[in-house]
């Protein structure tokens, strides 16, 4: 079986950006270990969105930040559990990341994940900009990826054009499914259903799925219910606006962006309802969005009931 060092080595050409690729999937073998014997206690503290923090949530965050630090390539990095994007040096490299999205999943031990984008920055027009997440979107994204711990680890990576998942062998990922793709089927991820209670749009679209004997797989946890569709190649995954997240609840850049990348490099979609979530330039840091994300047909139907 083909590791993901040697993939990386006959895919990417840029060995800089392979070396940052490297950083991302050690980052994620160290949250790996310690997921299944750390605490799982609440760690007594909030993020910047009032969110309280689990003591693993600080723990990926702290493992993930350490192994940025000591790869030059990597200059800016911003993390969902930090209130600002930090700038490590002169590395050409930006990585976003969600240390441990859904960590509230963890004490009741449903599989969680990490998502990271990573943009290379000497691509940008404006190269000579200071360095910034804000102003990019995720159509500048060179690699997404996201790790997900459940019984496996695994990885699933867009690059080049293709989606391909690994696994965590002994001390080694491993190539375990080639070029993803995402079609047409009847499964469904629908988020945030209490939004039902003031947005009959959404009531009619549910009552659409459910009429029509979709499959519900709905964790509550992001990254295993996209990884889902990612692994099954099919089905929708929807979180609408309602009043309390009036602009959404997930985060454009460390969450859906990266996600959408990966769905698109799949053959699916990611929309916010009016325009792909890979168009929308990031105006701050800690911007959310609505979404809906899967195949191209079920991402379509979002528009139509929900715009
Ligand atoms: P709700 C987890 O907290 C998260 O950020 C995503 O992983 C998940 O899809 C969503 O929030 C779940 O939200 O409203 O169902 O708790």
């Amino acid at each position: 079986m083909q590791t993901l060092q040697s993939f990386l080595q006959e895919k990417v050409q840029d060995e800089q950006l392979q070396s940052v690729l490297v950083t991302l999937s050690e980052s994620v073998k160290a949250i790996s270990e310690r997921i299944s014997t750390a605490e799982t206690c609440k760690a007594g503290t909030n993020n910047e969105y009032g969110e309280e923090q689990m003591a693993l949530d600080i723990l990926a965050d702290k493992l993930i930040q350490e192994e940025c630090e000591k790869n030059e390539q990597i200059g800016l990095i911003a993390s969902e559990e930090q209130p600002d994007e930090i700038w490590l040096g002169d590395g050409d490299f930006a990585v976003s990341y969600d240390p441990l999205d859904g960590s509230s999943l963890i004490d009741v031990n449903l599989a969680v994940g990490t998502i990271f984008g990573v943009y290379d920055l000497k691509l940008r027009s404006d190269a000579n900009q200071d360095k910034s997440f804000v102003g990019l979107k995720g159509d500048d994204l060179e690699v997404s990826m996201i790790a997900v711990y459940g019984p496996r680890t695994t990885i699933v990576l867009a690059i080049d054009g293709e989606v391909n998942e690994f696994t965590l062998g002994e001390d080694e990922f491993y190539l375990s499914k080639s070029e993803l793709k995402v079609g047409e089927g009847k499964m469904f991820s629908p988020g945030n259903l209490r939004a039902c209670s003031e947005n009959l749009k959404y009531l009619d679209l549910v009552t659409f799925w459910i009429r029509s004997e979709y499959t519900l797989r709905y964790s509550g946890g992001m990254v295993p219910d996209v990884n889902q569709i990612l692994l099954k190649g099919k089905g929708i995954f929807s979180y609408p606006p309602y009043s309390k997240y009036p602009d959404g609840k997930l985060r454009l850049i460390f969450e859906c962006a990266p996600m959408a990348f990966l769905m698109e490099k799949a053959g699916g979609a990611a929309s916010d309802g009016y325009k792909r979530i890979l168009e929308k330039t990031y105006e701050k840091i800690d911007q959310r969005t609505p979404i809906y994300i899967g195949s191209k047909e079920e991402v379509d139907r979002c528009s139509k009931y929900l715009i």
